[in-house]
């Protein structure tokens, strides 16, 4: 999966993704990601102004079309060229970070895992002029009801997410499927040494070695413990 993330702040980006698991598969190369500074397409090449008042009066600045468009072109044109084929970059995916998109999901992360690549719009300030959003965004994510500062952290929290089901960048394919909510489940908890800690014992049928009796407790927890932190994805699971 290759990655093409256009923001302001391309270093949250990189120190983020280059970390742990992430980091790990791109030294591997199942995974690429390139930065496109939005900055570097700014027109005043003076101060490299990429904002500016908004029409109609208000708090806030609002991100220049123009910069904007131009980076996109720059990105799917880097992504054309990487491919051989001008149409690569024309049909590649832009996702914009914004808190009125569709809550993102794992089976949302699952869909845009199945995309060779993907780009990331991230905006700052009050927002991005409406008129370029109009002509490159095909997907609309929000990570949760809340403000952000900037689509940055989001972006991470989507490439992360995204990530786990490519294969190879878990140690195990399966697990992207299998943890939670892959099967729309919480995960069972887990133990490791000491068998006693602050007088607290591991749970005996873990110690057992039968995998049957292993297996079996594990899902009565998974259904104990989803009932109780999340009744609402319980009940999803129960009636189907
Ligand atoms: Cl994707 N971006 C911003 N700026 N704020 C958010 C968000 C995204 N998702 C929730 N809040």
């Amino acid at each position: 999966m290759n990655f093409y993330c256009m923001s302001l702040f391309p270093d949250i980006i990189k120190s983020g993704f280059e970390a742990s698991i992430t980091g790990r598969a791109v030294e591997k190369g199942l995974l690429s990601l390139t930065n496109v500074n939005i900055r570097d397409f700014s027109p005043d090449k003076k101060h490299f102004k990429v904002d500016d008042y908004p029409y109609g009066g208000g708090a806030g600045l609002v991100m220049k079309a123009d910069c904007v468009f131009d980076a996109y072109e720059y990105t799917r044109d880097t992504i054309s060229r990487y491919w051989g084929c001008s149409e690569a970059g024309n049909r590649t995916r832009v996702v914009y970070m914004t808190p009125r998109g569709e809550t993102f999901s794992q089976k949302k992360a699952a869909e845009l895992a199945k995309e060779r690549d993907l780009i990331i719009l991230c905006g700052h300030y009050e927002g991005i002029d409406e008129r370029v959003l109009e002509e490159i965004v095909t997907d609309n994510i929000s990570i949760g009801d809340y403000v952000l500062t900037g689509g940055e952290l989001a972006a991470l929290v989507v490439m992360d997410a995204v990530s786990r089901f490519v294969p190879g960048v878990l140690g195990n394919d399966e697990s992207a499927y299998t943890d939670s909510f892959g099967d729309g489940l919480l995960e069972y908890p887990q133990y490791t040494r000491p068998e006693v800690f602050r007088g607290k014992q591991v749970p005996e049928v873990l110690l057992s070695g039968h995998h049957a009796n292993v297996e079996k407790w594990r899902y009565e927890q998974k259904l104990e413990i989803t009932k109780r932190m999340r009744p609402d994805l319980y009940e999803r699971y129960t009636k189907g």
